[in-house]
């Protein structure tokens, strides 16, 4: 394996020497006007920084070899020899048609996996406007759940379940729904949280199909580890709603136990995270607990991101690199 890695840079930083972006992922303070960059995509969400001296940065996806690119028609794609980064948005989907829009997107980026060199995919990244409105099982997160699994089911059963993956709402609504995959020639390894029931086994009161997706999912023969959103969930229940401090101590000991069951335990070496924050205003206090946890000093980024379950106020994701 030639190797795929991860890294923070500022705005338009370069790969390192020898390497190529297979894509970029700019984090913007205000989305709404970002201009894409040649070589990847802008985050859909609101980067937060209370630090004017490091304003921009860039999520760099680098590898060793050759990258091709094509795009057009929502459709964003970038291949090297042993990965394709996809990208697929479309305008904001009204009320109950919602879970259609999900299963004809999901229908799109399974044909994009079946026609590629790389149909397997090892993380699904989803940002979806609107996720916390309508009640019950009209929520739109819940549409979300049943949209995704009623097209797995229809033309790809083999893929389930799912690697990691990440669902975050989308605090603006003038931007679009927007997915992104990472895939490969071959699958790779899930990981399950003990401290966590399976997501395709929450039980029926979460919604009428379950969450289609792994905890965490570890390349094959390259060490990196992809990360889920990971929030204050402990089994299928959420834990101290409302309160930002009490959910990012419970959030971080669910990331230090799925590292653990990564086989990463004291051995992962920084990769990048990403904090996800329902209310800007609680960063203090989950920024508090991140300077106590074993992640202090990791590249990471905090975000304006609305969290799947409503009582949820904050989520971490990102990469972790074996030592
Ligand atoms: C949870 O533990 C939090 O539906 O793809 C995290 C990661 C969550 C992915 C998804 C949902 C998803 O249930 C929510």
């Amino acid at each position: 394996m030639s190797g795929l890695e991860v890294r923070l840079t500022a705005r338009g930083g370069r790969p390192p020497p020898g390497r190529h972006v297979l894509a970029r992922i700019a984090f913007h303070t205000l989305p709404e006007t970002a201009k894409p960059p040649a070589d990847g995509v802008v985050l859909p969400l609101a980067a937060l920084d209370a630090d004017p001296e490091r304003p921009a940065t860039d999520e760099l996806w680098c590898v060793g070899d050759r990258v091709e690119r094509r795009c057009g028609d929502g459709l964003w794609l970038a291949q090297s020899r042993e990965f394709t980064f996809g990208c697929l948005h479309v305008p904001p989907p009204a009320g109950a048609d919602y879970s259609n829009a999900i299963a004809s997107l999901y229908e799109r980026l399974l044909a994009e996996l079946a026609a590629s060199p790389h149909p397997y995919p090892l993380k699904i990244w989803h940002y979806l406007p609107a996720i916390n409105r309508g009640a019950g099982d009209d929520e739109n997160y819940r549409r979300f759940c049943a949209g995704r699994d009623r097209a797995l089911r229809a033309v790809a059963p083999h893929l389930l379940p799912l690697p990691a993956a990440t669902a975050i709402g989308i605090p603006n609504d003038g931007l679009p729904l927007t997915v992104y995959w990472l895939a490969a020639a071959r699958p790779g390894v899930n990981v399950e949280n003990p401290r966590q029931t399976s997501a395709w086994h929450y039980p029926r009161e979460y919604g009428p199909a379950s969450p289609n997706f792994s905890r965490g999912t570890l390349l094959s023969g390259n060490g990196l580890f992809l990360i889920s959103g990971t929030a204050s969930v402990v089994g299928h229940s959420s834990r101290h709603p409302g309160d930002s401090a009490a959910q990012s101590a419970e959030m971080f000991a669910n990331l230090g136990a799925l590292l653990e069951a990564a086989g990463l335990a004291g051995r992962a070496t920084p990769g990048c995270l990403r904090i996800y924050l329902r209310d800007r205003a609680s960063w203090p206090d989950v920024a508090r607990r991140l300077a106590e946890s074993p992640w202090h000093d990791w590249p990471i980024r905090p975000l304006h991101g609305e969290i799947c379950r409503a009582e949820l106020m904050v989520e971490i994701d990102g990469v972790a690199a074996g030592s």
